[in-house]
């Protein structure tokens, strides 16, 4: 029987709460469309509006949670989250309610782009050529072959270690860090004490892909810095708070890092008044190294409805305890 025939065989129906960050409508309609297909008679309500009985919503769909939600849904039992980072959400989420997170091959391939992009903007070192063609200067460099460039990435789940796959298929010397040992064919997996520093000492560009978690935050403060070698470059498409800005800003200025790409903040919008603005030697982008494809997501989130309503287990589970 396919996946479809079996969901249909439960005739269990659910009330879903919705709060998207942004295109609403669109995820409202998506949703509205895979779950009429797999689990028909299921109702969307739009945060703030929860039906005639906030009682009967069991599952919300959620960037972020406001608290006041927890409060007004006394029957929550799951959180599926819109994005593939659960941070706020797992802080903010009351115990005993399951929470799930986006995995995604598309979102997978996007962050994988991005990451090719500052590393081989970096490794070709395209910044210099832009500041020459404003000088009208014509000043070739030499440049290293990937196999003798070492790339560090932190983090080696679903996008770090996709990133670490083809980084390393591209000739270059990969080195990753996970909190478990891992194994990637052509990649040197490190974990355990030591290992942060072990792949810091020994890559001239970093990539940073872990979760924000009570360990990660504040991670690539000025020890982190001090222990890549001159010249290294930082790119954080994880989240902002893992890195301590002020450090990093310091690092920069004097030299010790030649450059950073930063794709996400501490606080986002990141105010305008922030150094990192204005700071040269720093690339930014709004939080888009990798966006939501709404259409395969939100086919995911309806599965994992049915697979609710079926008291299935639920497909990406976040281990509340590890926070990721
Ligand atoms: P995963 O949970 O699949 O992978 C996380 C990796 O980090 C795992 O290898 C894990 O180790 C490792 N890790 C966790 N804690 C530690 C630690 N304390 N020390 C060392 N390693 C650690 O996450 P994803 O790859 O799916 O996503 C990573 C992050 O990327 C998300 O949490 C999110 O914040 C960010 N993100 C950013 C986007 C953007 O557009 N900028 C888009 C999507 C995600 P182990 O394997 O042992 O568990
Ligand atoms: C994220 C996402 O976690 O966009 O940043 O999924």
């Amino acid at each position: 029987m396919g996946a479809k025939a079996q969901h249909l065989r439960y005739t269990r129906t659910m009330d879903v709460l919705l709060l998207a960050p942004r295109d609403h409508e669109r995820w409202h309609d998506a949703l509205t469309l895979h779950l009429a297909r797999v689990l028909p008679g299921t109702r969307i309500h739009r945060w703030p509006e929860l039906g005639p009985d906030p009682h009967a919503i069991e599952i919300a769909m959620v960037w972020t949670a406001p608290p006041v939600m927890f409060e007004k849904l006394p029957n929550l039992r799951c959180v599926m989250a819109l994005g593939a980072g659960v941070d706020d959400l797992a802080r903010a989420l009351p115990p005993g309610i399951a929470l799930t997170r986006v995995v995604d091959p598309a979102l997978t391939a996007s962050m994988t782009e991005y990451v090719l992009f500052h590393v081989l903007r970096h490794h070709r070192g395209m910044d210099a050529y832009a500041a020459d063609r404003s000088q009208r200067a014509w000043h070739p460099r030499p440049y290293p072959p990937a196999s003798s460039r070492t790339i560090g990435i932190l983090g080696l789940g679903e996008l770090g270690g996709h990133v670490a796959r083809t980084l390393a298929g591209l000739g270059f010397r990969v080195c990753g860090l996970s909190r478990t040992e891992a194994r990637i064919a052509g990649v040197t997996c490190v974990s355990g004490e030591g290992a942060l520093e072990t792949v810091l000492g020994q890559s001239e560009i970093v990539v940073c892909l872990l979760p924000l978690t009570g360990e990660t935050r504040d991670l690539l403060d000025a020890h982190a810095f001090a222990r890549m070698p001159r010249g290294a470059y930082l790119i954080n498409a994880a989240r902002g708070a893992v890195v301590v800005d002020a450090d990093l800003i310091a690092a920069l200025d004097t030299g010790h890092l030649s450059g950073a790409a930063l794709d996400v903040f501490r606080q986002e919008p990141l105010p305008p008044e922030h150094p990192f603005w204005t700071h040269p030697k720093i690339t930014m982008t709004p939080h888009v190294a990798s966006l939501t494809n709404l259409e395969s997501v939100a086919a995911q989130l309806a599965d994992n409805v049915c697979r609710y309503a079926a008291g299935k287990p639920l497909a990406h589970q976040v281990d509340r305890t590890r926070g990721y």
